[in-house]
């Protein structure tokens, strides 16, 4: 493995510019990509080089493989940074820059492909002797097998797609007589979504929290963690407020969660970086639900909590550095991220067009990840993320009182925002004593 002189970054928005960042930092140079969707964004300034891949739709620009790899050639990037969404799970992608003799920045291949099957990745993560979900050893193949497990588990029950993810292709049954019909609706819809019509099936926990570990692996067998996320605070699949400890879990119980972590990324022997996903029942009990094997939007928060960046690491670890030892990784005080979205705060539907003021929040501990700026016009075709408000304190209280602060003074106007939701969630109760799950922005009415 060479060391990188130059990457260029797969992605658009927040996570292309906090790439670029980065990689300035460290000495090398950044090329970015655009659809003409992007081509007015400030952040292609910011990198050393910028390059028109198509036009606004993703299938066209930043999904459109060809593109990106003759792009990379043509600039002599001898790497790929792929982000977030678009083809950073993409296991073809991963291939193609390979023979092009590309490095991606990213896990193994073989790796990412058996952890994009989430019934094997429980296979294995129960191997590693990981707590997993109660449910099917693999999948579940017809309607009366799945009406024998579920019987013998206990309603409600779980149908997931092995090959979704993020909430899509997924089924609760309440009760025998409605097994038939949700295996096959499960599996026709799995098929359409994914390909793949592959099911398996879970007790359902209720009212879950959503606790993941954040870690990473080195090329010499090295593993490491960077702490715990608690993402519970979740609308519709997505996240809406991430923080880092997750202050449900007791010392012990966060220590076993980390430990369990290391070992699965040992067992698959993992190498960049990579999130272990952990639903928590009522009692504390954890169970391995999925791996994420890309950089997730929130892992921010782990870097404020641990000093680290992520990014950095990413990097020297696919030029074959060696990472540092986990007793050399202090995870100090209490990090909240608020996900700043442009989209109505009442239907939840995106709020695209030009940003009239945009006044951000600084002060001590106070990061701001965005690619907006007043003046900038948020094109529809994309996700409707604008920027990431993540603040860091000595103690969770402290943190809540930062991020309302910092919130106050953030001015957006011209689009819609998620910023007043954030600053009634900062002031909410519930919030502020821990009292939510995964289920509260349901039935949450402001
Ligand atoms: C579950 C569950 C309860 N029990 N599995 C939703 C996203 C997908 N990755 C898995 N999900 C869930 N799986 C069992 N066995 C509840 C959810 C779930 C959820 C999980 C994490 C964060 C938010 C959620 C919201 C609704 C349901």
């Amino acid at each position: 493995m060479a060391k990188i002189k130059r990457i260029l970054i797969a992605n658009r928005g927040e996570i292309a510019l906090r790439a670029i960042r980065t990689i300035k930092e460290m000495g090398k140079e950044a090329v970015a990509v655009y659809s003409t969707g992007d081509r007015d964004a400030h952040y292609l300034r910011v990198a050393d080089a910028a390059i028109c891949i198509g036009s606004e739709k993703s299938a066209d620009s930043y999904l459109n493989i060809p593109a990106i790899i003759t792009a990379a050639e043509v600039s002599g990037c001898d790497a790929i940074f792929p982000g977030y969404g678009f083809l950073s799970e993409n296991q073809n992608f991963v291939e193609i820059c390979q023979y092009h003799n590309i490095t991606f920045i990213g896990p193994d291949v073989k790796v990412m492909q058996m952890m994009s099957d989430k019934s094997k990745a429980k296979q294995v993560m129960a191997e590693a002797g990981v707590p997993t979900v109660p449910g099917s050893d693999g999948p579940v193949k017809t309607v009366k097998e799945a009406k024998k497990l579920a019987n013998k588990l206990g309603y409600p029950v779980i149908l997931k797609a092995s090959s979704g993810g993020g909430g899509r292709g997924m089924r609760v049954i309440e009760e025998e007589s409605y097994v038939e019909n949700a295996f096959l609706a499960c599996e026709s819809e799995s098929l359409t979504a994914f390909g793949d019509g592959t099911l398996y099936m879970e007790k359902f926990i209720l009212n879950p929290r959503h606790v993941e570990v954040q870690i990473m692996g080195d090329s010499h067998g090295n593993a490491l963690h960077i702490g715990e996320r608690d993402c519970s605070m979740q609308r519709r699949h997505q996240k809406l407020i991430e923080e880092s400890p997750a202050i449900l879990l007791d010392d012990e119980q966060r220590e076993a969660l980390h430990r369990a972590a290391v070992r699965a990324t040992r067992h698959i022997g993992y190498q960049n970086a990579g999130t272990f996903e952990f639903l928590v029942d009522k009692d504390k009990n954890y169970y391995f639900m999925e791996m994420n094997t890309r950089l997730q939007v929130e892992h921010c928060v782990s870097e404020e909590v641990s000093g680290m960046d992520i990014v950095e690491w990413m990097i020297r670890v696919a030029e074959g550095d060696t990472l540092p030892q986990q007793k050399k990784i202090k995870l100090e005080g209490h990090a909240i991220e608020c996900r700043i979205t442009a989209e109505d705060p009442v239907s939840f539907l995106p709020s695209p067009g030009t940003i009239k003021t945009w006044i951000a929040p600084g002060g001590k501990d106070v990061r701001i990840d965005t690619h907006a700026y007043a003046n900038y016009t948020i094109p529809q075709y994309y996700d409707s993320l604008i920027g990431k408000l993540i603040v860091w304190a000595p103690t969770r209280e402290k943190a809540i009182a930062k991020m309302q602060r910092a919130l106050d003074e953030f001015e957006v106007s011209g689009v819609k925002t998620t910023i007043d939701f954030h600053r009634q969630m900062m002031r909410n109760q519930d919030f502020r004593s821990n009292h939510f799950d995964t289920k509260y922005l349901e039935n949450y009415r402001g």
